[in-house]
């Protein structure tokens, strides 16, 4: 049985992918899921399938654990999650951003914890509907040690559901990769309050986006990341904004939704190796002050 930690739209979209009875929600500590999660799942080609997924019951064999909550909220939810789990259980974090994944790492290094990062688009416009509205890649690696032997069978364990996964021997520099683009889309979408192609357009995104990437370049290099010159990092961001315009971000419809970004993991996250490293982050501060005064009082909410 693979056990889904988030019965959000990534989520979702696991226990829709994955063949019939493999899986089931992991109901959060005091919560009691009865009643199974229906709901309706649109593929990309526009077919749609009903699906039924069972809470887990108590003493179900778990063989692998799927992570998919909030950046945010993945701690408090895995720590009673993970007291019931025997030791050598997987656990694989699907969370946007950077720093929960390190943060579950350090706290049960006897645990075998790998991170994922997927371009998979999913998203729910109201409580019985999940879309999956583009089809994308997943890599999945070890973020420690015990986790090495798990991530081949792993990988072949996930590609049954049809999505394509691939193995990833440095998931760490695939994270920064996404963290990049996330950084530099996500917050001027949610400030700006508008589709990701909007802010190639925008004087703001303009001012801004080059010192951005010469913090996140600054950055990368004194984290162990490939040296990227800003201009290129600046293309990877317009190259996704272009190919993704239409798109809602995750951190608009987050803040359009009333729900606690991830911002703490994304520009947050940097303005904190700023600190560390003694490098100057102004812009991505900047960022992260204005997309929390968009919510000032959003307290965290399970997906
Ligand atoms: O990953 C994304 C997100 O919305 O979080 C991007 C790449 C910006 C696509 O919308």
């Amino acid at each position: 049985m693979i056990a889904i930690l988030g019965a959000g739209a990534l989520g979702r979209l696991w226990a829709a992918s994955l063949p019939a009875g493999e899986t089931a929600f992991v109901p959060r500590a005091g919560a009691s899921g009865n009643s199974p999660v229906d709901f309706q799942f649109q593929g990309p080609d526009g077919s749609i399938q009903d699906v039924s997924v069972p809470w887990q019951a108590l003493g179900d064999p778990v063989s692998l654990l799927l992570v998919t909550t909030k950046a945010g909220d993945t701690q408090n939810a895995l720590t009673s999650v993970m007291a019931t789990l025997p030791g050598n259980t997987p656990v694989v974090l699907f969370q946007n951003g950077l720093g929960s994944q390190q943060a579950v790492a350090q706290r049960w290094p006897g645990h075998p914890v790998l991170a994922a990062s997927t371009t998979e688009g999913a998203n729910r416009p109201d409580a019985g509907t999940v879309i999956h509205a583009g089809s994308g890649q997943t890599w999945i690696g070890a973020m420690n040690e015990a986790a090495q032997p798990y991530v081949g069978p792993i990988v072949q364990q996930l590609a049954t559901s049809g999505l394509s996964i691939h193995r990833e021997s440095d998931i760490l520099s695939r994270l920064w990769q996404k963290l990049v683009i996330n950084a530099g889309i996500n917050p001027f979408t949610a400030i700006l309050n508008c589709a990701n192609g909007e802010i190639l357009t925008s004087e703001f995104y303009q001012q801004n986006i080059d010192s951005l990437c010469s913090e996140i370049a600054a950055l990368m290099a004194a984290n162990g990341q490939t040296k990227e010159r800003p201009q290129v990092l600046r293309q990877q961001i317009e190259t996704v904004a272009e190919n993704t315009a239409r798109n809602t971000s995750s951190m608009r419809s987050d803040t359009l939704a009333g729900r606690k970004t991830e911002i703490d993991f994304i520009n947050g996250y940097l303005v904190r190796l700023g600190i560390d490293a003694g490098i100057p982050t102004p812009v991505n501060q900047m960022l992260t002050e204005q997309v929390k005064l968009l919510s000032p009082n959003i307290q965290e909410q399970p997906d």
